[in-house]
């Protein structure tokens, strides 16, 4: 990827998407195209090839998808997989079609089987059964990075893919009933003063990588000549979701006691990536949880008082 290069990042509203369009700028990056939902479904596919074919985009990162904690996931595996599925074809497709030479799929380390080996390789993918709670996503997102895969193989494109680990930062979704465990935990402890009601046991072990983390992992692989078609994300930092929540208590300042709804899902029971092959290329992940933790909770009240909280 060159200084001077055109590159679509697609979903730059998101938190992904805004992370990757500030490190872009922040490194020297400055020719980025961007288009809202409402200027570009990325649902249409003939809009879609529209886009491409009058942008002459040099390089798109596709960091656009209907994402969700495990409430929204379980509750809508249809959706994620029907929404999911048709921006990886369209956005990746089209944009072979159009003749633009790189492209950066994201996805999610929950492509990989419920029961991988931990941490789990990318030798992992396709192994075994998918975790039920987010199958829809999983499959939409395991299409998508195939998709490269094969354009890369067939048409000599180079089109890879990382799947970042659980993240978290500013930008992110709040939604108690839909978001991710970390922000989903922030916003209870900032509004419930008296208790807090978790779900789960919380014995589920989960990764979690400051989104800062992964756009600087973005551009690594964006830099590198003969990028691998697939590498892990994460911080190899693991924690139980009881940790967790005894860490978002503490950064929040907290006094609330803890209810446990065991009628909720685990889900995966661990999903910590092996991140031996990004790292023997250079890259690893700066922000701990703690650090990241601290300012994604400055984040939450500076987007809460601004009103622009998404949730
Ligand atoms: O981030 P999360 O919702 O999804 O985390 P996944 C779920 C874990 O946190 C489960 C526990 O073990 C829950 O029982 N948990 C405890 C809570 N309290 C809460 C709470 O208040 N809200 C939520 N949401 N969870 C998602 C996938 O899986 O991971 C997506 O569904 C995506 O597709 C994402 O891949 C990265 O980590 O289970």
């Amino acid at each position: 990827m060159q200084k001077t290069d055109k590159i679509f990042v697609a979903g730059h509203r998101g938190m992904v998407g805004s992370a990757i369009c500030r490190a872009l700028k922040k490194n020297g990056y400055e020719n980025i195209v961007t288009r809202t939902h409402a200027e570009l479904d990325l649902l249409d596919t003939a809009k879609v090839r529209e886009f491409y074919q009058s942008e002459n985009i040099d390089v798109a990162i596709i960091a656009s998808a209907r994402v969700g904690g495990i409430g929204a996931n379980s509750a809508a595996n249809a959706l994620f997989l029907y929404e999911n599925e048709m921006i990886a074809l369209n956005t990746v497709w089209e944009a072979a079609n159009a003749g633009v030479k790189r492209l950066l799929f994201l996805g999610s380390t929950c492509i990989y089987p419920r029961m991988a080996p931990q941490p789990i390789p990318e030798s992992a993918l396709l192994t075994s059964e998918l975790e039920k709670t987010n199958e829809g996503y999983a499959l939409a997102k395991i299409s998508g990075l195939k998709l490269c895969e094969f354009l890369r193989r067939e048409k000599g494109l180079c089109y890879h893919s990382l799947m970042p680990t659980n993240l978290y930062g500013p930008g992110d979704n709040y939604n108690i009933e839909h978001g991710h465990v970390l922000p989903t935990l922030i916003r209870k402890f900032e509004t419930m003063k008296d208790e807090v009601v978790l779900w789960g046991t919380g014995s589920a072990k989960r990764e979690f990588l400051h989104v800062d983390d992964l756009a600087s992992a973005c551009l690594f692989s964006l830099e590198m000549e003969n990028p691998p078609d697939l590498m892990n994300v994460g911080s190899g930092e693991e924690i139980t979701i009881r940790e967790l929540v005894e860490a978002v208590k503490k950064a929040t300042g907290s006094t609330a006691r803890l209810v446990w709804d065991t009628t909720k899902p685990d889900g995966t029971p661990r999903k910590l990536c092996d991140t031996s092959l990004i790292r023997s290329l250079g890259w690893s992940s700066k922000i701990s949880l703690e650090e990241g933790l601290a300012k994604t909770v400055k984040a939450y009240r500076e987007e809460l008082a601004s009103g622009t909280l998404r949730t």
